[in-house]
């Protein structure tokens, strides 16, 4: 059972709740740039899975199955907690609603009784493989915690974690929507430039020390980063900004983070982040976290995912098509013949399949909006992290001194450096 079968994909079909929570999300229509000020700590999440079996290259994305686990499940039993609200947890953390669910379990939200503070709890499904990848996740936030006392770098904080029956359950500070939702629910209207610098900067830092931390996430997507919205941002954008602070956000789900001394599973991430090494099975590490942001950060600008494939193969003419042909050294080396044809991608361009990818996809620059410096920079930093060989690709302790983001060193210190 691979580390990332649990994985979910289920964005697409929604079910928000009819709660005054989901306000904010509800009266937005289309509109040019996104207001996430005005982003509040109660805006919260629910999610059903619609891609449910792309995360991976065997299609086993909907957690582990019966056979693979010799687990006896009963009929109506999908592993997850039975819980109302208002059910006390441990005696401390009373259940008020749910934030979100997946294949992983749900997440819910807490009061909890002790510090009169509000929480999410991940409760985790019960199947034994399900409980594998939170011991997991819970050695890396225990990790995190202790690499950064101060909270400096945007990772979530993990406050607590037990057993309740036979769920593993995580208590962690309580953020606000993902990025992928907060899209969504603005009908996939992208982040303004601006937008995207101001969230690049806090998950490079974050996804940065990570990888100095000999950590890989693998698993980097815009559901997996999420903003983190406080109170006090309204009223220090009321007093103290003229320009409206731009929400912070956070990195969560590190139920596939990989230490470097660690087995690496063949197959990471979820597919439309997935980089041409792990599809061509030659090895990852972390450079494979900067290949997904690079996706990610491209699905920001568009407001829709790059590489909408199903399909390995097609996955990677798609990437032809938007990058330049692969390297041959690369086909060479890769152990999936059946990708190769005469040292090129075995790809038939009279196929139906290569007319949607013309019509779909175009040479990266072709996206830019406009010329405009700023979008020069972001697509020259774009370049460097969508860059096929690894050996060639930016780091993210790199990008972090790319000028694209020269205007947030400028606001911190007097000079760019
Ligand atoms: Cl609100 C919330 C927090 Cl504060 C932390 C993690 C979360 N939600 C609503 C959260 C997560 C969700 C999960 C994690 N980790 C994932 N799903 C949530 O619904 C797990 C699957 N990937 C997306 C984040």
């Amino acid at each position: 059972m691979g580390k990332n079968d649990h994985r979910d994909s289920w964005r697409g079909v929604n079910t928000f709740k009819s709660d005054s929570k989901f306000g904010i999300f509800k009266q937005r229509t289309q509109q040019p740039t996104l207001d996430i000020c005005k982003l509040s700590k109660n805006t919260s999440l629910q999610l059903e899975s619609a891609y449910s079996d792309d995360n991976n290259l065997s299609g086993a994305d909907n957690g582990p199955k019966e056979s693979q686990q010799g687990e006896i499940r009963q009929n109506n039993d999908d592993g997850n907690m039975n819980y109302h609200t208002g059910l006390v947890l441990e005696d401390r953390y009373e259940i008020l609603s749910t934030l979100g669910e997946g294949a992983f379990g749900k997440v819910v939200e807490c009061i909890d009784k002790h510090r009169s503070q509000r929480v999410a709890v991940k409760i985790v499904k019960k199947f034994e493989s399900f409980c594998k990848v939170a011991r997991s996740e819970i050695a890396v936030l225990e990790e995190i915690n202790s690499l950064d006392d101060d909270n400096r770098f945007a990772c979530v904080r993990m406050l607590d974690w037990f057993k309740h029956k036979a769920h593993i359950c995580i208590v962690l500070e309580l953020l606000g929507p993902s990025t992928f939702e907060f899209l969504r629910e603005n009908n996939f209207v992208p982040f303004s430039v601006e937008q995207i610098r101001h969230i690049a900067y806090q998950i490079f830092r974050a996804v940065s020390f990570l990888h100095r931390n000999k950590l890989t996430h693998t698993d980097l997507k815009p559901e997996n980063i999420l903003f983190v919205s406080c109170d006090c941002d309204r009223e220090c954008n009321q007093q103290m900004h003229k320009k409206p602070r731009l929400p912070d956000v956070k990195v969560v789900d590190f139920g596939a983070a990989t230490f470097d001394h660690q087995h690496h599973e063949t197959l990471v991430s979820t597919r439309h982040y997935r980089a041409p090494e792990v599809i061509l099975d030659l090895g990852w590490d972390q450079s494979c976290d900067v290949w997904s942001l690079g996706c990610v950060l491209m699905e920001y600008y568009l407001g829709q995912t790059l590489f909408p494939s199903h399909d390995c193969r097609e996955h990677l003419a798609m990437m032809e098509k938007v990058l330049g042909s692969i390297p041959s050294h690369l086909l060479k080396q890769t152990r999936k013949k059946h990708f190769v044809k005469n040292e090129l991608l075995n790809w038939d361009k009279t196929s139906p399949s290569d007319d949607d990818i013309q019509k779909h996809c175009q040479p990266l620059r072709l996206y830019m909006r406009t010329n405009s410096d700023d979008e020069k920079q972001l697509f020259d930093l774009l370049g460097c992290m969508l860059e096929y060989d690894v050996s060639k690709r930016i780091t993210l302790e790199e990008a972090l001194w790319h000028p694209f983001f020269c205007p947030l060193r400028k606001q911190q210190q007097p000079q760019c450096s």
